[in-house]
């Protein structure tokens, strides 16, 4: 397999990112941009499961379409959807359920992701529940489906479609995004509009959403039935190689993770003098209550000064500072939330999702 990050491009204003593939674009976020509180655009995150994407998007004649079990049948234009609906604005994590992949022993097919598959961003849009409301949903509603404007390069490759439960898809927070970071979204981050799905992981914020369709009974589809599926009611997706889950379910909400930051993994520090430790952390909304470190493999913690909050679905920033001695280091970040989980220590599936298992950093100091 080929090591990933081997290569950066640049492509679609998008700047000095790590390349996984191609086609479809594939990109992945240097580490030392998680030292800011939010993920700039042209460095954010980029993946992409159909190669068929449009290459440009005329704002003037798109159209979003809500159509299905509904009073009113919808074609809402940008300006519609700029004009007509209130604005909401929220600050939330967006990250692949596959982040980390790579890390994952016994290894997992799949995109190789280091821990770039994910940012943090500031988004404005409408609620979806507006957009479902104005539609008028018929009573017996009980999925609503996302579908964006790529498409399948062969016709035996199923269409990127996902669902969401009516009452989750009506509960205020879900939006239809149409800027980043105060922008609108670059091309590749799913222009000219993003189902935003605050705590959930990536799969579910359908990129270049076009086409809402609401649904009397369940939907089904490959990417809800086949795909994206994690063991059923066990914590961190977690089962092991020889002995796999019978029951699955589709991936849902995220699950509390902490990394490191900076300074990387491998890296020689000076001894004798403070050293500066920099990560994140976040959940599915419920919130941080505490980052623990340890200096000693796990044997002992201690509390990390936590960054402000920048709101319950967003990333949370840590520090901790502390002086090396000579010699070498095992360092072990976790996080512990509000709702009192925790990270395991060790975690696998076979479609390597929700990795949290407890990250090590190694440091060397010397004189
Ligand atoms: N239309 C569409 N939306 C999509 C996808 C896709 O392949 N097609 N991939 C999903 C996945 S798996 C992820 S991780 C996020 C990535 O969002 P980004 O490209 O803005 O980083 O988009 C999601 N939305
Ligand atoms: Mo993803």
């Amino acid at each position: 397999m080929e090591a990933p990050g081997a290569e950066t491009i640049t492509w679609e204003g998008k700047n000095e990112m790590l390349l996984l593939t191609d086609r479809p674009p594939n990109y992945e976020t240097p580490l030392k941009y998680f030292l800011l509180d939010f993920t700039p655009n042209d460095v954010f995150f980029v993946r992409w499961h159909l190669s068929g994407l449009p290459s440009a998007i005329n704002e003037d004649t798109f159209r979003l379409r809500i159509s299905g079990n509904v009073k009113r049948e919808m074609a809402l234009s940008m300006n519609d959807l700029e004009t007509k609906f209130e604005p909401v604005s929220l600050n939330a994590l967006c990250a692949c359920a596959g982040n980390a992949r790579s890390f994952f022993d016994p290894r997992v097919p799949g995109a190789q992701w280091k821990n770039g598959a994910m940012g943090n961003a500031r988004w404005k849009g409408v609620r979806l529940r507006d957009i479902l409301e104005s539609a008028g949903l018929r009573e017996n509603s009980m999925n609503v489906s996302f579908n964006g404007m790529d498409e399948p390069p062969l016709s035996s490759v199923p269409d990127f479609v996902k669902s969401l439960d009516v009452r989750h898809a009506m509960d205020g927070e879900v939006m239809i995004a149409y800027e980043m970071n105060g922008e609108k979204l670059p091309l590749l981050n799913g222009y000219p509009l993003k189902l935003v799905v605050p705590g959930w992981y990536a799969t579910y914020w359908v990129g270049m959403l076009n086409e809402i369709v609401v649904y009397a009974d369940t939907f089904k589809g490959y990417w809800m039935d086949k795909a994206y599926q994690v063991p059923k009611a066990v914590p961190n997706g977690n089962e092991s190689p020889d002995s796999l889950a019978k029951k699955t379910v589709p991936i849902n909400k995220m699950d509390i993770r902490s990394l490191f930051v900076s300074p990387e993994s491998g890296s020689i520090v000076k001894a004798g003098v403070p050293c500066a430790l920099q990560g994140i952390a976040f959940d599915g909304g419920d919130g941080i209550a505490k980052v623990e470190l340890s200096l000693d493999s796990g044997h002992s913690w201690q509390e990390c000064v936590l960054h402000q909050s920048l709101g319950k679905y967003a990333w949370r920033r840590w520090n901790y500072s502390f002086v090396p001695l000579e010699g070498t280091y095992h360092l072990e970040v976790r996080a512990t939330g509000l709702n009192g989980e925790t990270q395991p220590v060790h975690q696998w599936n076979r479609s390597g999702y929700m990795r949290n298992e407890i990250e090590t950093l190694k440091l060397k100091a010397v004189h």
